[in-house]
């Protein structure tokens, strides 16, 4: 006997007086829930909802969100957010950060590899994450909504997992497509929220794993074939009155396949850069740009509030360290020994370059002219005013690379305005955002 026709048994009223009987009516209606509605199994209707293609989509995402998350917090490391208070402001991120390491400087394209994974994976799970989320949403329902401590605590922990994932997929997104709409936050957002969903995805792999095994072993006929007896996992997912298919369940995996492709297909090209930049129609970064300059440009001077004025002769480059100062201007840089380095820019937003030539002074050259030989630290502070982005921390394996440089030109030529001019920092496998340009102070630290 099937569940929902013995739950309709049990809930007869049986009673002959009125006032037992109508409390009958309210036990069945806390056994039962209401008569109509969600909490109904028969509400439900999709034939081709079931634990085999719940265990199909939650195969692909428990790989897939593992690599999103695995290259969300290796991008958090990236970022050098234990340079307290320069780069991260998260406030208490204290057991969170355990994991924290000095990010290496090889291979160059480091973070161009694991932040285009981490977003255009994310971008691509977009379809599969909603059909997930469908295929259990008669389990949001399930009535009684807690049955007892285990069940409860079991509920708490698909909450932290679907609003910890509908929370970092959003955030994530909106920064992505809008740029920076937390002004200072989103780090704080971003990180607090993807703990919250790790928690619940831990639970959930670890409770749901052997199920999902055994559904995928069975195959989309197992559910209906184990007859009579709880299909494995299939409590609540199978429909108990479904309606006639309009779709197969491969019907329904090709549309969430097809969907994926589609988003890879105008994504991944602004990750690769070069000519495939242009069929990224869904990234907003710019796509345009001219000259040897003809790589995407983040943040305008116009929109930093840099000017011609702020960059002209009058600009002097402040160098400090070990207690000394030096000032330089940009004559006095390019009179310096000058050297080369390919390497991109990898921005946090999942856009990146390929390489472009850069040629300047070398950061660590710098730091001897103040005497400061292996520099700690550095701390790259931009002229400008606007915005959220002032300054940026680099860490003494960063700063002591011989391919990080003050660069002075580009592709064989002096930087653009937009691009940084008259000077910005170009570190190896660093995520763009400590690229700075329109660098006015760089401070070396030094070990005591
Ligand atoms: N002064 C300053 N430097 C900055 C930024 C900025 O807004 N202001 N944006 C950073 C970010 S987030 C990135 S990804 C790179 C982008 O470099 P691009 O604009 O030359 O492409 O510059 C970095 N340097
Ligand atoms: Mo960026």
């Amino acid at each position: 006997m099937d569940e929902h026709t013995d739950r309709t048994r049990r809930s007869a009223p049986v009673g002959p007086e009125g006032s037992s009987s109508r409390q009958d009516g309210l036990r069945a209606f806390l056994r039962d829930g209401p008569p109509l509605g969600p909490t109904r199994p028969k509400f439900w209707r999709s034939p081709i909802r079931g634990p085999w293609t719940t265990s199909v989509l939650g195969a692909v995402l428990l790989v897939g969100l593992t690599l999103v998350a695995v290259t969300g917090l290796l991008s958090y490391a990236a970022y050098n957010p234990d340079l307290t208070p320069v780069n991260d402001k998260t406030p208490d991120k204290g057991l969170l950060g355990f994991y924290l390491f000095a990010w290496p400087t090889d291979p160059p394209w480091l973070y161009r590899l694991t932040q285009g994974v981490h977003v255009t994976l994310g971008i691509v799970l977009v379809p599969v994450l909603l059909a997930k989320l469908w295929s259990v949403i008669p389990l949001f329902f399930a009535w009684p909504p807690v049955r007892s401590v285990a069940h409860a605590l079991e509920r708490l922990s698909l909450l932290c997992l679907v609003g910890g994932a509908l929370f970092v997929f959003a955030t994530g997104l909106l920064n992505v497509q809008l740029e920076y709409v937390f002004p200072g936050s989103f780090y704080v957002l971003h990180f607090y929220g993807s703990w919250v969903f790790l928690g619940g995805f831990a639970v959930h792999v670890a409770t749901k794993a052997p199920t999902m095994v055994r559904a995928l072993r069975e195959g989309p006929a197992g559910a209906k074939e184990s007859g009579g007896g709880a299909p494995s996992g299939g409590a609540g997912l199978l429909s108990p009155d479904p309606a006639p298919a309009t779709l197969s369940r491969g019907g329904l995996l090709g549309m969430v396949g097809l969907g994926s492709l589609a988003l890879l297909a105008v994504t991944v090209g602004q990750s690769i850069g070069g000519p495939l930049r242009s069929t990224a129609v869904l990234a907003p970064r710019g796509r345009s740009g001219a000259g040897p300059g003809d790589f995407p440009v983040n943040n305008t001077a116009a929109r930093a509030g840099v000017g011609e004025d702020d960059v002209g002769a009058g600009w002097r480059l402040t160098v400090r360290g070990g207690g000394r100062e030096a000032v330089l201007s940009r004559e006095d840089l390019l009179a310096l020994p000058q050297h080369d380095a390919a390497l991109p820019i990898a921005c946090v937003e999942g856009w990146s370059t390929q390489n472009q030539d850069w040629s300047g002074v070398r950061l660590a050259d710098l730091a001897g002219l103040v005497g400061v030989w292996g520099p700690t630290a550095v701390v790259v502070e931009s002229l400008q005013r606007g915005g959220s982005f002032t300054s940026a921390g680099l860490r003494a394996n960063q700063v002591g690379d011989p391919r990080s440089l003050l660069a002075l030109r580009v592709n064989g030529a002096d930087l653009s305005l937009d691009h940084g001019y008259p000077a910005r920092v170009i570190v190896p496998a660093s995520p763009g955002v400590h690229n700075t340009k329109w660098v006015g102070r760089l401070t070396f630290g030094e070990s005591p």
